[in-house]
């Protein structure tokens, strides 16, 4: 029996996905690397730092900078990317998202999230959406980055829920993977192949049905 749903945020409850993409894309162009949005699926759910490392291996450069000097980077994208993040508002919330939400709390379900995002507090607040979570995972205390489970399996056990009760709700193949590395249903948003990992995929968060989902993880 399912008793709790554990979301990602950037790129389910909003697309703040697009925003972590346009901050990089300007970083990426000022440091002479570009990339499209095919390599950035490889970005999505990865931690800041991790993110940076790939975009930097991309252009062959990961042995140009210090450690300090990646620091500097990845600050620098993060300043870009709060820059954007400021005109996010409720209307932000992507279609279906509060339906969803409210359809798990009256069926008294616990929900939580489990973000890679240090910003996440922020964008949650932005959008609007706090009440909702039962527990919010702050993305500065978890060590390892997606494709780890360690996030997933921290927000279960702070809802008390073990992680087979769970159903993880993602965007990224590197947070689809993260899921069933935890144990848990996945639901992944987005196309079938990149996707491919999740028990349940859906093309759009409009198309997220409390109910088939429901049945799709008692089958
Ligand atoms: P920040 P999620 C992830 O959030 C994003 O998908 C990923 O692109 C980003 O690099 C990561 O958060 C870290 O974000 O730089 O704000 O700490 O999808 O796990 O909600
Ligand atoms: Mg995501």
């Amino acid at each position: 029996q399912v008793q709790a749903f554990i979301f990602d945020l950037d790129g389910v409850i909003t697309d703040t996905a697009e925003y972590h993409y346009l901050a990089w894309k300007q970083l990426g162009g000022e440091l002479g690397i570009p990339f499209d949005r095919e390599f950035n699926e490889q970005l999505k759910g990865v931690s800041r730092m991790e993110s940076l490392e790939r975009i930097l291996a991309l252009g062959n450069r990961q042995h140009d900078f210090t450690a300090e000097e990646k620091e500097a980077l990845a600050t620098k994208k993060n300043e870009h990317y709060k820059e954007l993040i400021t005109k996010i508002t409720p209307a932000d919330v992507l279609p279906g998202i509060t339906e969803f939400l409210r359809a798990i709390r009256a069926h008294g379900l616990r929900i939580g999230m489990a973000s890679a995002s240090k910003n996440a507090f922020v964008v949650v607040d932005r959008l609007g959406v706090q009440e909702y979570f039962d527990h919010i995972v702050d993305a500065a205390t978890v060590a390892n980055s997606k494709p780890h489970p360690e996030v997933f399996l921290r927000a279960a056990e702070v809802l008390g829920v073990p992680a087979e009760a769970c159903i993880g709700v993602e965007d990224a193949e590197a947070g689809v993977e993260a899921i069933k590395a935890a144990g848990m249903f996945a639901v992944g948003v987005g196309t079938k192949e990149a996707m491919a990992k999740a028990d349940v995929v859906v093309a759009g968060t409009a198309e997220l049905s409390y109910e088939e989902i429901v049945a799709a993880f008692a089958a």
